[in-house]
């Protein structure tokens, strides 16, 4: 099922969420229900609270060619980050059409549980480093806006506070 994204600015997309304490058959539900919505949207990643679920799960499949790899990541914890920086122009299904650069580690070294309880670690680089990084913040109520300037972020917050009145009303 394909689940409304959450659009910025949404108390819940600031709030950090909890970590999932068992994988029940509901959990199974949501990495499926994150998944097709991801793609639908289509994006590389995406996080529980941008569907309002405060809960520690995010998906992602940043292969561009080829067979698709479609990553569930439970409770993930950065475990290791490489000193040198890398910038990307990033994207936000949860603030349509604004792009910035932001600055982040170039490789991370991630831990995380998978869907069948099994203990996984992997280093990230290249556009998954980037991608894990920006799914993690959102588990921390963080969007990759909070690395902008003030005035370059209330630029984009306004944008989306009219975005949102528009779709309201149905524009
Ligand atoms: O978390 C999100 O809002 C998803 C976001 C992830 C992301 C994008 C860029 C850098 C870091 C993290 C997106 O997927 S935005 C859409 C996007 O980047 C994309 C969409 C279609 C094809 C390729 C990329
Ligand atoms: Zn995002």
């Amino acid at each position: 099922m394909i689940r409304t994204i959450l659009i910025h600015p949404d108390p819940r997309l600031k709030k950090s969420c909890d970590p999932v304490s068992e994988i029940t058959q509901e959990v199974h539900l949501l990495a499926a229900d994150m998944l097709e919505t991801m793609y639908d949207a289509p994006g590389i990643g995406l996080a529980a609270p941008q569907v309002g679920v405060m809960r520690r799960v995010l998906v992602m499949d940043c292969i561009k060619d080829g067979p698709p790899r479609p990553m569930v990541l439970i409770n993930p914890t950065v475990v290791w980050m490489s000193e040198d920086l890398t910038t990307y122009e990033e994207g936000c299904l949860s603030i349509p059409e604004q792009y910035a650069e932001v600055k982040r580690p170039a490789e991370v070294k991630v831990q995380w549980t998978a869907l069948d309880g099994s203990a996984q670690e992997e280093q990230f680089s290249g556009l998954w480093a980037t991608c894990v990084q920006h799914e993690i913040d959102h588990l921390d109520g963080k969007l990759f806006i909070d690395y902008l300037g003030p005035l370059k972020r209330q630029m984009i917050t306004r944008k989306m506070e009219k975005l949102k009145r528009e779709r309201a009303r149905g524009v």
